[in-house]
């Protein structure tokens, strides 16, 4: 069982079945060219739930290896994007009702699910610790694993919210968010407001590449105003890396013109707006720095960011 990113949660990592969520990055995030190929390859049958196209896990990344065949049940339709989800047969149907009745036929785990070597190269990443003063998005999103307890956790868009996607670790549904759709750059802050409206009495976790949080930085001064405590950490490369990736890839190298930009002092921008501001350069100071928060005040902490060597940037779209 796969989970699209806002799936996430629906069952526990330790769950046998359970192999995560996908990404189309995946592959190159995880330095493992065959992730999908090993996970997909031998499924004869995809049995997709309240799936939707918008969800990022795409019919390319499921198309590989055997035939399968694809079953789709929700409900609502999805005859009307049939050009790119092609299912077999459609069941319109109370979801919940469905699956109660699919368990009735479920299988017992194989000795050897292929996914298992998912999971462990998985767990191996979330091993790696920086050493340059700079932190890789796992290392950020394992200290947001580390201090979320029953919180919320919100990604605006960038490269780093793949990282998020593979590597968070709800134990609930409703708790991790990210905009797979429209996927605007900008909206994480809003969203992180409304879900500490919805969730007063749990923290709100953001993570925001400084491209992003650029577009929507404004909205510091309604954190402060309504004294809304979210966490919001600011991955900081000067750059929109996600689009300088895609450049180097069309093979004329990246226009750093319209890619990079000056540096900003978001612990200063923050203090402008009357919220704390911190930096941490180590997971033990991105940590400490979260743990030791007032938990009941707004805070932004700046973390330099570095892409790992061995990310290597691949697409399966
Ligand atoms: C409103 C909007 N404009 C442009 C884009 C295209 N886009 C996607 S990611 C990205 C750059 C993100 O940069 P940053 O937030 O710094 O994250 P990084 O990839 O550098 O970690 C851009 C421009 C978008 N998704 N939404
Ligand atoms: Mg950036």
């Amino acid at each position: 069982m796969m989970a699209s990113a806002n799936a996430k949660g629906f069952l526990s990592m330790t769950d046998p079945l359970y192999i995560g969520s996908a990404s189309p990055y995946m592959e190159g995030i995880l330095n493992y060219p065959t992730a999908l190929d090993d996970v997909f390859n031998d499924v004869d049958l995809i049995l997709n739930f309240g799936y939707q196209y918008v969800d990022d896990i795409l019919p390319k990344m499921w198309c590989r290896g055997k035939p399968k065949n694809v079953i789709h049940i929700s409900a609502h339709s999805a005859e009307t994007i049939k050009e790119k989800y092609r299912f077999d047969f459609e069941v319109t149907s109370n979801v919940l009702d469905a699956l109660q009745q699919l368990g009735e036929y479920a299988a017992t785990p194989k000795q050897h699910f292929p996914a298992d070597k998912l999971k462990t190269t998985i767990q191996s990443h979330r091993r790696r610790r920086s050493s340059y003063g700079r932190l890789s998005p796992i290392e950020v999103v394992e200290a947001v694993n580390k201090n979320i307890g029953g919180g919320k956790f919100i990604t605006d868009i960038g490269y780093y919210r793949h990282h998020a996607i593979l590597f968070s670790e709800p134990t609930s549904t409703g708790q991790f968010f990210t905009d797979a759709g429209l996927s605007s750059f900008g909206t994480g802050l809003a969203s992180a407001i409304g879900a500490q409206f919805v969730d007063p009495d749990n923290s709100v976790f953001l993570i925001a590449g400084d491209g992003g949080f650029h577009s929507g930085s404004c909205d510091l001064e309604t954190v402060a105003r309504h004294t809304l405590p979210i966490v919001m950490l600011i991955l900081n490369n000067n750059a929109f890396g996600l689009i300088e990736r895609y450049q180097h890839r069309g093979g004329n190298g990246a226009n750093e013109a319209i890619l990079k930009f000056g540096s900003v002092d978001f612990t200063a921008l923050a203090k402008a707006n009357g919220v704390a501001g911190a930096r941490a350069s180590s997971f033990e100071e991105l940590d400490a720095a979260i743990a030791g928060r007032d938990r009941s005040k707004p805070i932004l902490i700046e973390v330099p960011l570095e892409y790992a060597e061995g990310d290597e940037f691949r697409e399966s779209f």
